[in-house]
């Protein structure tokens, strides 16, 4: 076990039993000119947790531990779409309509797909989920399970919904989950930080919070 520096209290940190989650990050998301941006939010907020996330990749990478990546989407057909989640917002553009990188949150289409700077490599799962937390309606628990892991370093975004809906479907079925606050995201500054508290709070209520630096730092060690 390595301690990592974290909130509440250090991370008692497991490398074999550990896997590095990445939420999300999906160039509608996060690139300028995609369907995140075209909604009016500042995509600026998420794109400052690309380098971070590239680092500590690179040394999860090289110290040869699990790597799963998520995308947000659905299936062509729309048939596992909540008709709820499509008219949520009442946006004239929705899910499944044509969006500046193709279909928006449809598989297959170009702004579905993960940034190019964290592509997933062969052997490394892409989990796609059609709901917010990465366990519901997908095969990521078997995955882990299958691997023994126990421990989560989850990076993504947005930190409040995707992020956060992933910790706390992660706490229930028994993982200790590490966020490194560098490496996740949201458009909302307030947000951010409120996300990251709730992790947190109440002695770690859902997990612990730290930094990429620690964590790479333990990668090292
Ligand atoms: C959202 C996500 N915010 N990945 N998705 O709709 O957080």
């Amino acid at each position: 076990m390595i301690d990592i520096a974290a909130e509440p209290y250090a991370f008692s940190f497991d490398p074999p039993r550990a896997a590095l989650l990445i939420i999300d990050m999906q160039r509608d998301f996060l690139e300028p000119g995609g369907f995140g941006e075209m909604l009016g939010n500042d995509v600026s907020q998420l794109r400052r947790t690309i380098e971070p996330n590239r680092r500590l990749l690179a040394a999860w990478r090289a110290a040869g531990l699990m790597v799963l990546h998520t995308r947000e989407g659905h299936r062509p057909d729309l048939a596992d779409l909540p008709p709820a989640k499509k008219i949520r917002g009442r946006s004239a553009t929705c899910i499944g309509d044509p969006g500046p990188m193709g279909r928006i949150l449809v598989r297959g289409e170009a702004g579905h797909d993960i940034i190019p700077e964290l592509y997933p490599v062969a052997g490394e799962p892409v989990i796609d989920k059609p709901g917010k937390g990465a366990f519901f309606a997908t095969d990521l628990h078997a995955i882990l399970q299958n691997r023994g892991i126990s421990q989560l370093v989850v990076t993504g975004v947005t930190t409040e919904v995707c992020v956060n809906t992933t910790v706390r479907e992660a706490n229930d079925r028994g993982y200790n989950c590490l966020v490194p606050e560098d490496c996740v995201g949201s458009y909302f500054p307030e947000f951010q930080a409120m996300g990251l508290n709730m992790i947190k709070a109440q002695g770690g209520i859902f997990g612990w919070v730290g930094t990429s630096k620690d964590v790479i730092a333990a990668l090292k060690q």
